[in-house]
């Protein structure tokens, strides 16, 4: 293949026929290599480390921590890894998911030529062009039928932001959909509700630093020795001699490294936080300065918490009254107290509040915009902060709305697109996409990196759901994934090393993952999914200027300018290693930026007027709790620190398989077990009203009587789970259902 001077290709077959600005060889038939080297042919550039053998750093593709990772090299392919030393978030150290992510991109249920399902019900493979012909026949005949709206995608916090920004741009504005979700709903969508109400913006306001130089840390619902391993070191760096005060219903192994845990009946947190808030105010041990210059609605929320007295709280928690006020007592003495939580809070029926009451405390003490202080969610996914701000679903790219007419003029303009594609109407919330199928109102699905056919809530019922869709499209790495099975037609994408991009991590750093090891077959990354979708469905020419990940990190600059997240000061891709990630915001002009910043030292916060607000609300009992028929209650949740989510990939890694239980284990009180005759390591059934599952009892005091505990990591698991959401943040509460068990003996 050759490029003539007028830049037509000539490939040995004869000239290539151009499709918006993808290519065609002449027999129809999409060249791979275009696609994956467009550098090569002048269509784009890729970067590729200089030298074959040169080392390059790459940010960690798992968890939001965001470690870096230093890819070693031979004859321009990755072999090995170890952890970066001066990256600022891990400082030489790495998880064992870390130090296995080159191993999972080995497999052989890697995707590696698209799959189409046959007349008999059977996926088979496919060209690329055939695949992309009936990604475009199938979904734009749904449209026809049905209405553009007919047709929804599911994203993720897994992909590179550039990607995700294609991904929500060709959905929306280049195929005319309106409702498109991802994960991250699973996940953060409690937090970035409870900023955006409390701060006017989704804006998590610490840096890894805090860990260090807080005297106080508070953590809700985080179980970061196996959630996020590599924060946690950064606690045991911390030389104030901390209390770490762990709330967690079981005796977690944060728990035990804890100074205090308080062991609080589940859902109750609310009701514990609005009591501390109470006694702070009775003994004045509140920071009124503060309040007075940079809140609003204080009174209103100190009316509110005098009713949350001490007994109410040791009811509804189960907490001794002295632990209660204890508790507050070292709030009070903390001069640098933080707070943090992760999914023992966001996935709640009343996560928000239970956010908010977290942000609550530490406006009314002051720990805010302070070395060692901040109400700080700690995010999941590598990159679900940047679907957060990018991915195009909650909210219009770049944190605006899709409802203000200036933010959709500013984006119109910037993507130089007419305004009239973009929606203004917000998309629906996963759980109404949903049910949107259910009621035959959305007939063809698209769904990115994420696996809800095992992750989804109430699982039974998805499965269910999911039979009713005219199409689905699953685009993942693996054709082995619950959702793939399901799937009309499957997309081989290429994984994390296989591509370049950006993630933003918990302390808002971007940081790079870079191209290190060629894609298995014919996968392709994301990236070039989506340019081609583009030039098949014919919205090629939208997005003729998206031809690499660097040149839409630079229309995301763009698209930040004057928002809170504003990036526009990063000097490009070069810049972010040299920098070793930048946390936003950088705004340009601006110089000597330090590493690690927190947000807020100033007071101001992003609602017009620059105050916080107190956000409130009566406390409720969730939709289902333990009853006679149902009498424990389940928890869900991260198993060890070497699974990761539906375990696509972990499972790939033998060194990672070694390090977790080869099988599900239900977690169950010693006192439980022998009041029901179950002996250790006996198979029992576990029930709710939604299904029954078959596990293995682990018999351990870490949980409380009349509790279970199950890791989401099998795929059995969210069949037991209830289906309940919050209401402000559709976020669904994974960590509550109503369970019984039985021994297998017994029927
Ligand atoms: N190894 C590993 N690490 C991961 C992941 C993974 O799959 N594997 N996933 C990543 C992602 S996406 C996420 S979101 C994070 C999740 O990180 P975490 O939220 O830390 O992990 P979970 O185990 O889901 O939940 C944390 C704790 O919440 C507790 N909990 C349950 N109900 C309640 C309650 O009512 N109140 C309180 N206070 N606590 C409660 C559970 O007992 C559990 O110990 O982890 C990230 N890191
Ligand atoms: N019971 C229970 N259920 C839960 C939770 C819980 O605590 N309890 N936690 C919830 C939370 S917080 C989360 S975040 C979700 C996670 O749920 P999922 O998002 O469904 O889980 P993953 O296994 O991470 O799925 C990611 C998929 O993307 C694929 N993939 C990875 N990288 C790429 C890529 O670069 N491109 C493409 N195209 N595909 C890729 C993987 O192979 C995998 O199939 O689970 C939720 N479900
Ligand atoms: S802590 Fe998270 S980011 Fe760091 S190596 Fe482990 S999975 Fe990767
Ligand atoms: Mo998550």
């Amino acid at each position: 293949m050759s490029i003539t001077t007028d830049n037509k290709l000539i490939a040995k077959s004869g000239p290539l026929k151009l499709v918006g600005d993808m290519i065609l060889a002449r027999d129809g038939h999409l060249t791979r290599e275009l696609l994956l080297e467009p550098a090569k042919f002048g269509l784009g550039k890729t970067r590729e480390a200089e030298s074959p053998d040169a080392t390059t750093t790459a940010v960690c593709g798992f968890c939001s921590t965001g470690c870096g990772l230093e890819i070693h090299l031979k004859e321009g392919r990755a072999v090995t890894l170890t952890p970066a030393t001066d990256w600022p978030v891990n400082l030489g150290m790495a998880c064992p998911k870390g130090w296995e992510a080159l191993t999972v991109l080995n497999s052989p249920d890697r995707a590696t030529r698209p799959l189409k399902k046959n007349a008999n019900g059977k996926l088979e493979p496919t060209s690329w062009d055939d695949a992309l012909k009936t990604f475009c026949d199938q979904l734009k005949g749904v449209q026809s039928r049905h209405g553009n709206d007919s047709v929804a995608f599911l994203s993720t916090g897994q992909i590179a932001t550039e990607e995700m920004a294609f991904l929500g741009s060709l959905a929306k504005f280049g195929m005319g959909m309106l409702h498109g979700d991802g994960n991250t709903r699973q996940c953060m969508a409690t937090a970035a509700t409870a900023y955006k109400e409390s701060f006017g913006f989704d804006a998590p306001p610490f840096s890894y630093a805090d860990f260090e130089e807080s005297d106080t840390l508070v953590f809700i619902g985080s179980n970061l020795c196996i959630a996020h391993p590599i924060l946690w070191e950064r606690v045991l760096r911390n030389p104030h001699k901390p209390e770490i005060i762990v709330i967690d219903p079981r005796l977690t192994e944060t728990a035990q490294a804890a100074t205090t845990h308080l062991q609080i009946q589940p859902k109750s947190d609310l009701t514990l936080l609005y009591t501390v808030a109470n006694l702070l105010i009775q003994n004045d041990w509140i920071d009124r300065d503060f309040i007075a210059q940079h809140t609003n609605h204080f009174d209103e929320f100190a009316q509110h918490v005098a009713a949350y007295t001490l007994e109410r709280a040791v009811e509804r928690t189960g907490l001794p009254e002295q632990t209660i006020i204890d508790f507050a007592e070292k709030i009070h003495r903390g001069e640098r107290v933080s707070f943090w939580w992760t999914m023992g809070v966001n996935q709640s029926h009343e996560g928000v509040r239970t956010a908010q009451a977290m942000i609550n405390l530490a406006l009314m003490t002051g720990n805010i915009g302070r070395p060692g202080t901040g109400a700080n969610s700690v995010t999941g996914q590598c990159n679900a902060m940047g679907s957060r701000l990018f991915s195009n679903t909650t909210n219009l790219l770049g944190g605006h709305s899709f409802t203000n007419p200036a933010d959709r003029q500013k984006v119109a303009d910037i993507l130089e697109i007419p305004v009239e594609r973009i929606p203004t109407e917000n998309s629906w919330a996963y759980d109404q996409i949903i049910e949107g199928i259910k009621e035959d109102k959305v007939k063809g699905l698209w769904v990115i990196a994420t696996n809800p056919a095992h992750s989804w809530i109430h699982q039974n019922g998805l499965h269910e759901i999911l039979q009713k869709l005219e199409f689905l499209v699953v685009q993942d790495m693996y054709t082995t994934t619950e959702t793939a099975q399901l799937a009309d037609l499957v997309l081989p994408a290429a994984g994390w090393g296989e591509k370049e991009g950006s993630f933003i991590n918990s302390e808002r750093r971007f940081g790079l993952h870079k191209k290190v090891s060629p894609a298995p077959g014919e996968a392709l990354a994301d990236f070039q999914i989506f340019r081609a979708i583009a030039g098949y469905w014919g919205c090629g020419d939208m997005f003729s200027k998206w031809t690499a990940p660097e040149r839409v990190f630079e229309t995301m600059q763009q698209l930040s300018q004057g928002q809170p997240c504003d990036i526009s000061g990063i000097g490009g891709y070069q810049d972010l290693d040299d920098r070793r990630g930048v946390q936003w915001p950088f705004a340009a002009g601006e110089t000597d930026i330090a590493s690690e910043r927190r947000l807020f030292a100033d007071g101001q916060f992003f609602h017009a007027d620059q105050k916080a607000k107190f956000r409130f609300e009566e406390t409720r009992l969730p939709g289902e709790t333990a009853s006679e028929e149902y009498p424990f209650t389940l928890l869900t949740g991260r198993g060890t620190a070497a699974q990761w989510h539906t375990q696509t990939r972990t499972a790939k890694s033998g060194v990672l398989r070694k390090l977790y239980p080869n099988m599900l284990q239900v977690d169950l009180h010693p006192a439980d077990a022998k009041e029901l005759g179950i002996a250790p390591h006996e198979e029992i059934f576990v029930e709710s009203k939604r299904g029954v599952i078959k596990a293995h009892a682990n018999l351990t005091a870490a949980v409380q009587r009349g509790h279970v505990f199950m890791p989401m990591h099998w795929e059995t698991v969210n069949q037991l789970t209830f289906a309940e959401f919050d209401p402000y943040s559709r976020q669904p509460s994974y960590k509550n259902a109503a369970v019984r068990l039985r021994r297998r003996q017994d029927g």
